[in-house]
């Protein structure tokens, strides 16, 4: 059996997802041998509370980059497969999925996570093996734990984008949901705090700012992004220079008024303009290990956070860092 065949068994393949097609349809196919990128859909919203929209951003990044969106990056004129070959995988095979996890059983929550973090440690090391750069498309952000505790053998610096610190010890009950990953990541070793930047932030508690304070956690918050946005330039440029570099990108730092179906939208967010200027000065000498994109939601049909999910994805699949390994 070859990897793929190994693989394929833990996937729905695109053409049978809700979305019945693969991210950004290319004009030639690209092969899993050939890909230099493997997109992953992880459809997963169990613990948010609020707007319950997630599990639909595989489908709507899907649908909006195969149909609405050209390849082309409009202001680099560069179609995202010079850098990315694309292989969409299609969405993990989950055997406990939402419909039959009850949010109010913990137990049954808590299976749930323990059964994707074995079938997350089962792929992302033989993708990483091959030097593939997985993308995945979730979901919840509480997926970030599991997939980055693959990743943290890579000993990447870890840009987290959102309006949330999402470094909460436990909520609602449950250690592992969307507002805890990064607590869990810091506080059992997987991530340094100096190797761990959050930008956008503009909601949290006292409890997770202080936790940040004491990790040593380097913040970007909403007012630094709008008062002095060419230092964080500046800082990221230096100091993602000869990295490995992991993205956790929630769609929610961006403000209110770009993000109409995310769960949690806040305003004082960033705007589409600022958010490309950090990403293409990602420093090129360093290299993308994966990423996660997250919190996309889709209502009454309105795809309008598809298209700017694509877009900001383009923007990453673009960069030079996706030619090094
Ligand atoms: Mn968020």
């Amino acid at each position: 059996m070859d990897d793929l065949s190994l693989l394929d068994n833990l996937f729905i393949k695109p053409e049978h997802t809700n979305s019945k097609c693969c991210f950004c349809d290319v004009p030639k196919p690209i092969s899993f041998r050939e890909s230099n990128v493997n997109v992953i859909g992880l459809p997963i919203d169990i613990t948010t509370t609020f707007g319950k929209t997630a599990s639909f951003g595989p489908e709507s990044i899907r649908i909006t980059s195969a149909n609405q969106i050209e390849t082309l990056v409009f202001e680099k004129n560069l179609e995202v497969y010079d850098n990315s070959l694309i292989y969409d995988m299609g969405d993990l095979l989950l055997a406990a999925t939402k419909k039959n996890v009850d949010i109010n059983n913990k137990n049954e929550i808590k299976s749930f996570w323990n059964e994707f973090d074995s079938q997350v440690s089962k792929v992302i090391p033989l993708l990483l093996e091959l030097d593939k750069k997985p993308v995945f498309l979730g979901g919840e952000h509480t997926i970030t734990y599991s997939l980055f505790k693959e990743f943290s053998k890579k000993n990447p610096l870890l840009l987290h984008f959102d309006a949330h610190r999402d470094l909460k010890p436990i909520y609602n009950g449950m250690e592992i949901c969307h507002t805890t990953p990064f607590y869990h990541l810091v506080n059992e070793g997987y991530i340094k705090g100096h190797d761990l930047v959050q930008i956008g932030i503009r909601q949290a508690d006292k409890g997770e700012n202080q936790f940040a304070a004491d990790n040593g956690i380097t913040t970007f918050d909403a007012w630094h992004c709008h008062n002095s946005f060419a230092s964080i330039i500046d800082w990221i440029k230096s100091k993602s220079r000869n990295r490995n570099i992991y993205i956790s990108f929630d769609i929610d730092v961006y403000d209110i008024s770009y993000v109409p179906c995310t769960g949690t939208p806040e305003p004082f967010g960033l705007n589409p303009f600022q958010i490309c200027e950090i990403i293409d000065n990602i420093d090129e000498s360093s290299s993308l290990a994966g990423m996660d994109f997250v919190e996309t939601g889709l209502k009454n049909g309105d795809y309008r956070e598809g298209a700017l999910a694509t877009n900001t994805l383009l923007r990453i699949l673009t960069h030079n860092f996706i030619k090094n390994s």
